[in-house]
């Protein structure tokens, strides 16, 4: 270790070892703040895009979870379903001209299958029981839906 005018002047390694550190600082403030994000951001459920090229996904930005499409690029954006219920889970069908849906509307409270026409009309409950029936999805053809259904048992939940 040097002096150069009276400040102390790092060896290589010594310069190597403080940039190292610093580089390790900036990681692990980056992870930190990213893992903080993550804390106040929900999940959100989306579908993939329909054949009509739009979006559905979900959002409760009226108090509730409700669907809503838009366009590819964020325009167009429409509210298709209206109520205190949770409306969840959009899946196009394969020609995109339908939804199937996840809500909490039925009476009972529990999450039943629903599908409406892409203009949100038509809304039709397909399920009715008492397990919580989610993650709706069609077949490739479009001729049937499948859920997952969840069943509470007296030793915990069950699909
Ligand atoms: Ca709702
Ligand atoms: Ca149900």
């Amino acid at each position: 270790m040097d002096f150069v005018d009276g400040r102390k002047r790092l060896d290589g390694g010594a310069r190597k070892a403080g940039r190292l550190f610093v580089v390790s600082v900036l990681i692990v403030a980056l992870v930190f703040s990213i893992g903080l994000a993550s804390l106040f951001t929900q999940p959100v459920s989306a579908a993939f895009p329909g054949a009509n090229g739009k979006i559905a996904f979900v959002s409760d930005r009226d108090g509730d979870a409700e669907i809503f499409v838009m366009n590819s690029d964020g325009s167009g954006q429409t509210q298709l379903t209206f109520n205190t219920a949770a409306d969840d889970m959009p899946a196009w069908s394969p020609d995109g001209s339908k939804i199937v849906f996840l809500s909490t509307r039925d009476p009972d409270g529990d999450a039943e299958i629903f599908v409406m026409n892409s203009d949100g009309s038509s809304q039709t409950q397909l399920t009715f029981n008492t397990a919580t029936d989610v993650e709706p999805a069609w077949s490739p053809d479009g001729s049937k839906i499948v859920c997952s259904k969840v069943i509470v048992t007296a030793t915990g939940r069950s699909l």
